[in-house]
């Protein structure tokens, strides 16, 4: 039995957040990855408020356990979101990209467990000065907008700097990774590439395949000279034009005229040349379609193997 302080927080079975990924995690997956015994969360993106409340509505119909919302701070949405994630009595709201502080008060008067996605040690004391109950220590192996320490130096740092429980993102998607970010301090993990990998992610196929077909080294990060976000996807045309055009010295403007629209192109449309594939850099270990149960009991069960065993294999 895993016991830490996120499933104690959360009455869950498995410390296992799957992770908010605009226009990929909706209510199916959340609802698997719930009733699987960790968090599903359903991305807010830059949806409209009002989709975002009957994806809350399905999930709810698919399972009875607790789910949560991820707000992405830099889109348009978030204040709608903030409000109906109260209005829908949501369990629990992780944030991307930003400070979630003007919603804080809100969220913990209607007992939200507000648990912010940070990719550095600064962010993570601020977070917790702010009132979070936890927070997401994210990796630059994640897919997305990512900062840019690594999941192996990052999650210990922040570990040593705050007081509330700390998650490891980036990087995880077996027994290995998961029980490495235990041994770094850590009580619990977010995943995201790993659960693109199943039947119950309603991407379009081609998405799965650029996952499936990725090895160690296919992820490439745009975003990094223009300003504004670095972002890790599948390498592809997409971003070989979008860092062509940046090294080339396009504006700001001329970038994110490429980027818009191209993670829908992605996940919906399934436009191998044109669509932006987040995944992280561990897609090169994720070989095979399971579905959502199975990817997180094997992962537990390699852990607890592991934590229990590899000592006396590596110490006489
Ligand atoms: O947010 C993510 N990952 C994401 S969001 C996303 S949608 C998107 N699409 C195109 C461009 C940009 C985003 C895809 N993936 N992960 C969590 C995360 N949060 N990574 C980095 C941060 C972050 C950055 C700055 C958190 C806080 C922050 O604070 C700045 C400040 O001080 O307000």
């Amino acid at each position: 039995m895993y016991h830490t302080r996120i499933t104690e927080l959360l009455g869950i079975k498995y410390p296992i957040f799957q992770g908010g990924m605009a226009w990929v995690a909706e209510s199916t997956l959340a609802a698997a990855v719930s009733n699987a015994g960790g968090i599903g969360l359903i991305a807010g993106g830059s949806a409209p408020g009002e989709v975002i409340r009957e994806e809350i509505r399905k999930a709810k119909a698919l399972t009875d356990k607790p789910f949560g919302v991820n707000i992405m701070l830099m889109s348009p949405n978030a204040d709608d979101l903030a409000r109906i994630v109260v209005e829908e009595g949501v369990a629990v709201v992780t944030t991307g990209a930003g400070n979630p502080g003007k919603y804080m008060e809100a969220w913990k008067a209607a007992g939200i467990k507000v648990i912010p996605v940070v990719p550095s040690v600064a962010l993570a004391k601020r977070m917790e000065k702010a009132g979070a109950d936890a927070v997401i220590a994210e990796g630059t192996e994640s897919g997305g907008h990512i900062g840019s320490t690594t999941t192996l130096c990052l999650v210990p740092q922040v570990v040593d700097a705050v007081k509330i429980p700390v998650l490891a993102a980036g990087g995880i998607a077996d027994g290995r990774g998961l029980a490495a970010a235990f041994m770094m301090g850590a009580e619990g993990v977010q995943c995201g590439t790993v659960f693109l990998a199943s039947p119950e992610c309603q991407i379009h196929p081609t998405y799965k395949e650029m996952v499936l077909g990725a090895k160690d080294t296919d992820s490439a990060v745009t975003g990094l000279i223009c300003g504004g976000a670095p972002c890790r996807q599948v390498k592809n045309r997409y971003t070989k034009k979008v860092n062509e055009r940046e090294r080339a010295g396009a504006t700001f403007e001329e970038i994110e005229e490429l980027t818009i629209g191209s993670l829908r192109r992605a996940a919906k449309e399934g436009d191998k040349e044109n669509g932006s594939f987040m995944a992280g850099q561990i897609a090169g270990m994720v070989k095979e379609l399971r579905p959502v149960e199975e990817i997180i009991t094997t992962m537990f069960a390699e852990a607890e193997t592991l934590l229990k065993g590899r000592a006396g294999e590596v110490i006489r």
